[in-house]
């Protein structure tokens, strides 16, 4: 690793080794090529995952809103008097105003996310809707350990955790970060949690290589990115997206596949690549309702409700934290 700093340093002194830089160059010099999916995420490929949702073929944030609506009532009957709403990741917020309007007794909302400008721009919405509600947005990696704005150090907790971003996480990771809102929340706590459901792998795929092609231009972003902020020539013509369900893993698999041999430079770092060759870019893990209470029991939280579409193609889960 010494040697790729050095290297990222030479070519462009005016950018920080940041890293995201660090991340890049282990990921393209590992066999097998990755590249970590949180990194989809700058404004280009948020815009994109934007589109993604309203396609006619990704069904999860459909489906999720669906649930939500149905059921926020008996949902909103698991959040105390006078409680606290951190959401994990929190977006547009679009999930959370369904829950806080059915949900009156909740006094604060935390939304936690990295992007500043969406949790500003936000916050002043909802105070603007809300104005009996607390807003204090926390701008950090909320996957990181992180403190609780002080305003809320008294009141009883509940975690919002939507979007099936659990997926997202290796099964191990998963664990790992729901101990940590475990932490983050305390004894006794509630979290509420998307989740999506293991079904027909051709409903998979189509969700994740649509027809319009904008999954595809989602996963080649990271390309864009690469180039842009780490001085990249990564041609995107000779790059392919490729997305599959990988049924024994039970995970969609996105790769950027490339069509043919050749020689990319990174940071001043030339990476080869075969024809053929991918670099694995996400996994989007499906569960059973079964397999994920069992992984929510084994990392210290009980589930005490679920709900699903009317096509059981996604999954809330109401878990109690027991540590
Ligand atoms: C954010 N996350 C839950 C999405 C998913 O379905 O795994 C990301 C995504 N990747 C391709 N399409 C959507």
């Amino acid at each position: 690793m010494v040697n790729v700093q050095a290297r990222l340093a030479r070519h462009e002194p005016t950018v920080a080794v940041t890293q995201f830089a660090r991340d890049v160059m282990a990921g393209l010099t590992a066999r097998p090529k990755h590249l970590s999916p949180k990194y989809f995420y700058d404004a280009a490929g948020a815009k994109l995952f934007e589109q993604i949702t309203a396609l006619p073929e990704y069904y999860p944030t459909r489906c999720e809103l669906a649930i939500l609506s149905e059921n926020a009532a008996a949902i909103a009957r698991l959040v105390p008097e006078r409680a606290a709403l951190i959401e994990f990741g929190s977006g547009s917020s679009k999930k959370a105003r369904i829950l806080l309007a059915a949900a009156p007794q909740v006094a604060a909302y935390v939304p936690v996310d990295i992007s500043k400008e969406m949790l500003n721009d936000e916050a002043v919405e909802l105070r603007r809707d809300h104005p009996r509600l607390t807003v204090l947005p926390l701008e950090t990696d909320f996957t990181e350990p992180f403190q609780l704005p002080a305003e809320v150090a008294a009141m009883p907790r509940a975690g919002f955790f939507p979007g099936s971003t659990i997926g997202n996480f290796e099964p191990h990771e998963a664990c790992s970060f729901l101990r940590h809102a475990g932490r983050i929340l305390g004894r006794g706590a509630t979290l509420i949690i998307g989740v999506d459901l293991v079904k027909d792998a051709k409903i998979l795929n189509a969700a994740y290589d649509d027809a319009a092609g904008v999954t595809a231009k989602f996963n080649l972003n990271l390309l864009t990115r690469i180039n842009r902020e780490l001085g990249g020539n990564f041609d995107l013509e000779s790059f392919s997206h490729a997305a599959f369900y990988n049924s024994e893993r039970h995970r969609i698999e996105m790769h950027l596949v490339s069509k043919q041999r050749q020689k990319v430079e990174v940071a001043g770092r030339a990476i080869e690549f075969r024809a053929g060759e991918t670099i694995h870019t996400e996994n989007s893990y499906k569960y059973t309702l079964e397999t994920f209470g069992a992984l929510a029991r084994g990392s210290g939280w009980a589930p005490v409700a679920v709900w699903t579409d009317a096509g059981g193609n996604f999954s809330i889960h109401a878990l109690v934290n027991e540590l």
